[in-house]
């Protein structure tokens, strides 16, 4: 009998180890596991789950910034400065000491997001209306290819709703994010579609988006619902911020070294918040 049990555990254990690896974890998967956790904590009116504490958002200080409709902002590779770009095709980087800005690349696009890969120090820029993706090769940013279409966007003709959020997230995946649906993608580098979720329970779009390996977060900014949230990489919501003050937020980077959070608001006078934040 001991024999038999003996037997029945270590056959167990060798299918478990052999089980199904997925890289790419499936949203829908994710989301409805996490769903069922959420039902599962409720019924005993108690919650199971580790509870995380989410950053509290303090004061902001407001910067007028001559980046000329700011809409995409990212860190640069060592985190000395921000990059950020804007619908007029400009490419900039800004001290965050002084707020001086210099310009580094311009070319005749909507750039409305962008994004850093820290393997590589490459830039991925969102451009509307086309709803591509450029890469923008290191270290000095003067050379881009097409690399990721979001072919949805351009058949159902998003145009101005289109493509203005990107977070580089892991291995060769990024996200993408438009304002119409709040729809968000994961595509591989080298344009393949992985998944699609939409934000929509909770968000109007997807104005600007960055991703925060620390918390595992995605932080989304919503210019239609004056508001950014954070949220799970399965698109389940942890935290929401108000900034119904600030008049078009399109931009979003957090930075943990010094404590805050950017927001950028395409305006006709472009500004920047630095938003203090206990991670
Ligand atoms: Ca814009
Ligand atoms: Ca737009």
């Amino acid at each position: 009998m001991k024999l038999i049990f003996n037997f029945c555990l270590v056959v167990m254990l060798l299918a478990s180890a052999c089980g199904s690896t997925d890289i790419v974890p499936d949203f829908e998967d994710k989301v409805a596991a996490e769903e069922k956790e959420e039902e599962a904590g409720n019924e005993d009116g108690s919650d199971q789950g580790t509870t995380v504490k989410m950053p509290v958002m303090g004061a902001y200080k407001r910067y007028s910034v001559n980046v000329e409709e700011i809409s995409g902002i990212c860190l640069n590779k060592d985190k000395t400065a921000l990059l950020a770009c804007g619908d007029q095709g400009v490419l900039k980087e800004i001290n965050p000491n002084d707020m001086s800005v210099k310009t580094i690349w311009t070319r005749d696009a909507d750039m409305e997001a962008i994004a850093l890969d820290p393997r590589t120090n490459d830039l991925y820029i969102g451009i509307e209306y086309s709803q591509k993706v450029y890469k923008l090769a290191a270290p000095d940013y003067q050379k881009h290819s097409s690399i990721i279409y979001v072919q949805e966007a351009i058949d159902n003709e998003y145009n101005n709703s289109g493509v203005e959020g990107i977070a580089y997230w892991k291995d060769d995946l990024v996200f993408v994010g438009t304002q119409w649906g709040a729809n968000l993608w994961v595509y591989k580098l080298d344009g393949t579609k992985v998944s699609k979720i939409s934000l929509s329970g909770f968000a109007d779009e997807i104005a600007g988006l960055d991703y925060d390996p620390v918390g595992d977060w995605l932080w989304v900014v919503d210019s239609n619902y004056k508001k950014f949230y954070i949220c799970t990489t399965a698109g389940k919501l942890l935290a929401t911020y108000d900034v119904s003050f600030i008049s078009n937020a399109e931009s979003i980077c957090v930075d943990r070294d010094r404590n805050c959070v950017w927001i950028g608001s395409d305006e006709s006078s472009p500004k920047i918040y630095k938003f203090e934040f206990q991670f």
